[in-house]
């Protein structure tokens, strides 16, 4: 079993708890200190630095939302002169106004020590050619595995996103063993190997894939048709990016980078932190951040945390997959669903993984269509078939759902591709 820092990752559970008492204390004083915005937060609740003693004493912190952060647009949260910033990075979010995130380059270093942290959990070393085909740019998906990649001196291929052909002309070329990018564009890629029948020529074992929600059925999926191995990672770009946490090779959760960042559960509604193995909101704090720490920010993830041991030796707790958002949970007809249900179904139907949901409302009633691709042997069937199957995917789909969607099949490949994030749900309603 090899790791990248064998010291934190396995250390005890007293060496980390005090490592997060130590940083914990010394953030919030800084903080306090430094950052306006803060100061009024913890004023609000009657809370000097004084108060944060430990680890134990977190729970008495404000919480901080995306709200805070569009509030704070752009410089009301650095902790430090902008002359000592050396990098932005921004989210993919497509509505209201972009977070931006500020890196020293000491964050800098450790966001990529992070991500080097995944690459080794996934069997990297520096004889590796790492292919990273998620997005460069704002998005903090391509640098962030760029650097680990260096870190651990592996060769880098800073492919980007798009040009597909090109992609797989290099993977064979160059040889590429680790490909990182987000689930979806893996599959598609793995659907024009496949398409290609060069699936015998590619040298891939294993891939990091992230960024986006993806289900145990589309990495079995994944993993057949790359004949890899498929590891999860997971991160944000307001806590650095990708490699908050990541998976080994047990493939039962990702460790939490817990000398970095410290997770909470809660409860989205109260605010209660829940006990361990509870699901519910997680929250992160950051403690090694020198540009823009932030304390108990809110993600929105749905997600429950574990501590049993870990067959990789690896100490550090671990998340189960975000189960969803507590702010991305469509509710149609008054029934809550979640996208990754609908995808569990689709693919245990044998259905690919590429599918749309469009909600709408027609005289105060919403509308719930699911548009999902056929394979290409599903196309060449009987139009009956192809409707029995429609009406089979229904029936499935009430039984997971509790409600009725209009599915409609569509040919291969007629559903607009992404190279990055897959556009899951179009949500038309006004409400
Ligand atoms: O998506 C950072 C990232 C890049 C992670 C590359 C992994 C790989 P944002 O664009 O700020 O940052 O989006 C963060 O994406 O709160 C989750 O809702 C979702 N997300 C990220 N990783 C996963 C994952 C990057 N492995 C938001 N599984 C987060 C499910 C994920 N959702």
């Amino acid at each position: 079993m090899s790791y990248y820092q064998p010291e934190t990752e396995c250390a005890s559970q007293e060496t980390l708890r005090a490592i997060q008492s130590e940083k914990l204390v010394k953030t919030v004083r800084r903080v306090y200190d430094n950052v306006a915005y803060y100061r009024n937060l913890m004023q609000e609740k009657g809370l000097t630095p004084d108060d944060i003693r430990s680890a134990d004493d977190l729970s008495k912190l404000p919480f901080l939302s995306k709200d805070d952060l569009r509030e704070a647009y752009p410089y009301g949260l650095l902790a430090l002169p902008l002359t000592d910033v050396v990098r932005i990075q921004s989210t993919s979010g497509t509505t209201g106004k972009r977070v931006v995130a500020f890196y020293t380059q000491n964050d800098l270093d450790i966001w990529e020590d992070c991500c080097a942290r995944a690459i080794v959990a996934a069997g990297g070393d520096k004889n590796d050619v790492v292919h990273v085909s998620y997005g460069y740019g704002l998005f903090t998906g391509g640098p962030g595995l760029n650097g680990g990649s260096h870190k651990v001196g592996s060769l880098t291929l800073p492919m980007s996103s798009g040009n597909t052909d090109r992609q797989i002309q290099f993977m064979l070329d160059l040889g590429s063993t680790i490909l990182c990018c987000t689930p979806s564009y893996a599959a598609f890629l793995g659907e024009t190997i496949l398409q290609h029948g060069l699936q015998d020529q590619i040298k891939l074992k294993a891939g990091i894939f992230g960024a986006e929600a993806w289900s145990e059925e589309m990495r079995r999926d994944i993993e057949k048709m790359l004949n890899i191995k498929a590891y999860d990672i997971y991160g944000l770009t307001e806590i650095s990016g990708p490699g908050v946490s990541f998976e080994c090779s047990e493939q039962t959760g990702m460790h939490i980078n817990e000398d970095h960042f410290i997770a909470e559960i809660i409860n989205p509604q109260t605010g209660e932190v829940l006990p361990e193995g509870t699901k519910g909101e997680l929250v992160f704090t950051s403690i090694s951040k020198e540009a823009f720490p932030l304390l108990r920010y809110r993600t929105r993830d749905i997600c429950v945390l574990n501590r049993q041991p870990c067959s990789c030796g690896r100490t550090l707790i671990k998340m189960a997959k975000p189960m969803g958002r507590s702010d991305d949970m469509l509710i149609i007809r008054g029934i809550n669903v979640f996208p990754s249900q609908i995808e569990t179904v689709l693919l245990n139907c044998g259905f690919p993984a590429n599918y749309q949901i469009i909600v709408d409302r027609v005289n105060y009633t919403d509308t719930f269509d699911v548009q999902v691709e056929m394979t290409p042997e599903m196309f060449s069937d009987t139009v009956k078939r192809i409707s029995s199957r429609e009406k089979d995917l229904v029936t499935s789909l009430r039984a997971m759902l509790g409600i009725s969607p209009k599915v409609t099949l569509v040919a291969p490949r007629s559903i607009a591709r992404s190279e990055g994030k897959a556009v899951r749900v179009i949500d038309k309603r006004k409400i």
